[in-house]
């Protein structure tokens, strides 16, 4: 049966808030988890994702996991790794306890983000493009999906892993054309991830439709995802107010963007 009842870490975030909109329609029962309170949801569980006992009373009786929580930029090796790394261990173990079946994860492009960007007429970045991390941060989405796998070989727990482009209500950067995923197509896309039957564990690139896409979608395509959305309206004025991507930019080299180079400083 499909998933109901579906645990949202990560809740009170800026990808969290806009799921809390849009999922519900689709018919899910959302309980809610993040460290901080979630405005208007005195329900909402506040937790850590070091906490073993809380997660594993949050994962008790769901039917899937959306696992939005933990750093989302760049930080200090010991940061990400005890929020991305130990966390995400964390809550695949009370996971597994517990019997949830699905998951769904929030990796990022940054785990391929010193892939180069491809130049117009270049083939499209396939979703089994080696994985070069651009940051400890990318390196942790990486360590997820490998712990997905992990998980699904030795447990026949099921994950996607959706490495996201940039979910947000618009575009703000020229990069952003190439990567955007509208909220809309982001909620398409995470309930192909919780319904589709049968993924194992699939990495699938998270975007619209856009004109100017940099990587290919079929993998998010096989699970049912239709994405519906393009940034090409937001280009012109984009374009007009930041100028073209600049070949010989290094934030404008890559996937990833200017992840490739900030902070210049290793973080501590
Ligand atoms: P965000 O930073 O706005 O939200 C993350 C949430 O996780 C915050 O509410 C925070 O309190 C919570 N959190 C952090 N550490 C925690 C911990 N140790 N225990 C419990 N909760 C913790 O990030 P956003 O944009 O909402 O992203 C959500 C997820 O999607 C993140 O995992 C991010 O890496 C991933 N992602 C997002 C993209 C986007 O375009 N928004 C792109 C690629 C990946
Ligand atoms: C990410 O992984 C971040 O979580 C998000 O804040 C954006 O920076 C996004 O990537 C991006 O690459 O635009």
């Amino acid at each position: 049966p499909a998933p109901r009842t579906v645990l949202l870490t990560g809740a009170a975030g800026g990808l969290g808030t806009l799921m809390r909109g849009l999922l519900p329609a689709y018919g899910y029962e959302l309980r809610l988890f993040d460290a901080v309170p979630v405005e208007g949801e005195p329900d909402a569980i506040t937790a850590d994702l070091g906490d073993r006992a809380a997660l594993r009373e949050a994962v008790r009786g769901v039917d899937a996991v959306m696992h939005l929580a933990g750093i989302s930029l760049e930080a200090s090796f010991d940061k990400i790794l005890g929020a991305n790394i130990e966390g995400t261990y964390n809550l695949y173990e009370a996971a597994r306890e517990e019997g949830v079946r699905r998951v769904v994860f929030a990796s990022s492009n940054h785990v391929v983000g010193y892939t180069p960007r491809p130049l117009p007429g270049d083939p499209l970045i396939p979703i089994d493009a080696p994985r070069r991390p651009d940051t400890f941060y990318g390196l942790s989405k990486s360590f997820g999906e490998d712990l997905a796998q992990l998980y699904w070989d030795r447990h026949g727990m099921e994950t996607v892993s959706v490495r996201i482009g940039s979910c947000f209500p618009e575009p703000t950067s020229v990069r952003m054309l190439s990567v955007w995923m509208s909220p809309e197509d982001g909620a398409r896309l995470f309930h192909a991830a919780l319904t589709a039957e049968d993924v194992g564990h699939t990495v699938v690139h998270g975007s619209s439709d856009n004109t100017r896409l940099w990587w290919d979608l079929t993998t998010a395509r096989a699970l049912g995802y239709e994405p519906r959305d393009d940034s090409e309206p937001y280009a012109a004025r984009l374009i007009a107010e930041q100028g073209e991507l600049d070949p010989d930019n290094p934030d404008h080299a890559h996937l990833g963007g200017h992840f490739c180079t900030h902070p210049p400083i290793w973080p501590r």
